[in-house]
């Protein structure tokens, strides 16, 4: 089955190989389910998969890839404006779940069910690692979400790494509840145990109860689900029976790190990536697991530090550059985006993450910060200042906004819009409620108004968490935004 090679004879016949929100699947049901898909997929340009955490999704997805069809998840939350985006930019013309819309936005509706098998000849596409396998929509600083372009070979290549990191195999049962439209939740939470044979547990929302409940060898979370166990007490202390905690997605809080071990008696394994470069470096399961470290590159990885003057930066532990990855896990590109796709690597071939880092002697690497004010990191999700920006300036009470990532103790940061009223308060759309926000322009677009206008039509995740209205931006003598300034204002 190519990349998913448990499917191969795995999991023998149990009936949970896999256990999606409550629903359970053996190998052969998630086959048949993902063999129907795959059988009306055939041939088709794009499959978008509206990817609400469920065992029809996980099906759809699988079906998806083995027809050889690249499958565009599309978060469920996502206002029109993203997913009509996601839809057109990504050329998919069928749209597989549950409770797709009645227009199935526009695509040829592919209804998945569970009962549901191929027929007699249906075989899987001859495997080709150079296929695109997946196309994640994920944001820059500017515009609207890039597709980037995962072939089967870099989910591949990205997963044996990891298995061999953690000593990922059939004897682990793997728990976690993230969303099932990104590389976490997605390539590692689901792909990952179909290529490892590990059983899966998905709690359908990452909650402290789900996971506690769940009793799995193997976790995954991002920094706020590591922050929610580790506050309720009762439920980190289920873990303690595990073999490995993992944490990625953002940094993971020196505290939280502290407390989880206390809790459970082991300490969490951080480990680093990117939806461009799948997971390049970690912590192993026979390392020191070092708080505030991500671990050292996976197998097949070489990473780099390098200067703002182009220079190459040592690993001592000190100086900080920029890291720059290279290996066989990496995108194949953006789609349809040359431009972009060029400007992401060096003249001689690396990644350029736009994450700023130390690396050891000892190889242990240290995420430091970003090197763009623009790429917000909330809850986990990845978030561009522009795209939500823009999304504000799109109200007619809204004359101009400033999106930045301001340090939140849950969410690692929130999400908070600084918004000039248009001239007359709102061009006469304004909604009700909202506090306004401080140092307000005597405007009368609301908070609240604002707050669910970009929930509406961006995913609800990408929405200001507060709104501070303004009489005017703070800009530099080019006219920039001086977002340093807003931050320190924010905190
Ligand atoms: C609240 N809601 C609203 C509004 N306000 N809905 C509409 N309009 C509003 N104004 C409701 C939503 O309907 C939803 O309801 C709920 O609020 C969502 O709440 P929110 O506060 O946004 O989320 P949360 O519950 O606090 O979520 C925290 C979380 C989540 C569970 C940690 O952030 C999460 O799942 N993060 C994971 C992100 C991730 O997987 N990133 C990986 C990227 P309802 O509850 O009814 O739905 S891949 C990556 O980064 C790389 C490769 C790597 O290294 O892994
Ligand atoms: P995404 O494209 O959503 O996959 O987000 C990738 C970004 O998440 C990286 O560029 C980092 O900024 C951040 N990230 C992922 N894992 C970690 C981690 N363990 N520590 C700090 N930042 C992380």
């Amino acid at each position: 089955m190519g990349l998913l090679t448990a499917l191969d004879g795995g999991y023998g016949d149990r009936a949970d190989a896999l256990v999606v929100d409550g629903t359970a699947l053996s190998r052969e049901q998630l086959l048949g389910a993902a063999g129907a898909v795959a059988e009306r997929a055939a041939g088709a340009p794009g499959l978008a998969v509206l990817a609400r955490p469920t065992a029809e999704t996980v099906a759809a997805v699988v079906g998806g890839l083995l027809a050889g069809v690249p499958v565009v998840p599309v978060p469920p939350d996502s206002g029109p404006l993203e997913r009509a985006h996601i839809l057109r930019d990504s050329g998919a013309t069928l749209l597989a779940g549950t409770g797709l819309p009645e227009d199935a936005d526009g695509l040829t509706p592919l209804p998945v069910s569970l009962a549901d098998r191929p027929g007699g000849g249906w075989r899987p596409a001859a495997e080709d690692g150079d296929r695109t396998a997946l196309v994640l929509y994920t944001s820059g600083t500017t515009g609207a979400p890039k597709g980037a372009l995962l072939p089967h070979r870099a989910l591949a290549a990205g997963l044996d790494a990891l298995a061999d990191a953690w000593r990922w195999d059939a004897d682990d049962t793997l728990v976690h509840g993230l969303p099932l439209f990104h590389v976490h939740g997605l390539v590692l939470g689901v792909l990952g145990a179909l290529r490892t044979g590990s059983r899966l547990v998905h709690t359908g929302r990452p909650t402290p109860a789900g996971y506690a409940a769940a009793r799995g060898s193997l976790y995954f979370g991002v920094p706020t689900v590591w922050s929610r166990i580790a506050a309720e007490t009762a439920a980190a202390r289920e873990l303690a029976a595990a073999r490995l905690l993992v944490s990625g997605s953002a940094p993971l809080p020196v505290p939280v790190f502290e407390r989880l071990r206390d809790l459970t008696g082991q300490a969490p394994a951080e480990r680093y990536g990117m939806t461009e470069t799948l997971i390049t470096v970690a912590t192993r399961a026979d390392g020191e697991r070092r708080p505030g470290a991500v671990g050292v590159p996976v197998a097949g990885v070489r990473t780099r530090l390098v200067g703002e003057d182009g220079q190459p930066v040592p690993s001592d532990g000190e100086s900080v550059g920029e890291l720059q990855v290279q290996g066989p896990t990496l995108f194949d590109g953006y789609l349809g985006r040359p431009g972009a796709t060029a400007a992401a690597r060096t003249a001689d071939g690396w990644f350029r993450t736009g994450d700023v880092a130390v690396i050891g002697p000892d190889g242990f690497h240290r995420i430091v910060g970003r090197a763009s004010v623009d790429l917000i990191k909330s809850g986990g999700y990845r978030i561009g200042a522009g795209e939500v920006e823009a999304a504000l300036r799109d109200h007619p009470g809204v004359a101009d906004a400033a999106v930045v990532g301001v340090p939140d103790p849950d969410l690692g940061q929130a999400v908070v819009a600084y918004v000039v009223v248009a001239d007359g308060g709102s061009g006469g759309s304004v909604g009700s409620g909202g506090s306004g926000g401080v140092g307000g322009s005597g405007g009368s677009v609301g908070e609240r108004e604002l707050i669910d206008f970009v929930a509406r039509r961006l995913s609800v995740h990408k929405r200001p968490r507060r709104v501070v209205l303004v009489d005017d931006l703070p800009r530099n003598a080019m006219g920039k935004v001086l977002k340093k300034q807003l931050l320190d204002e924010g905190r």
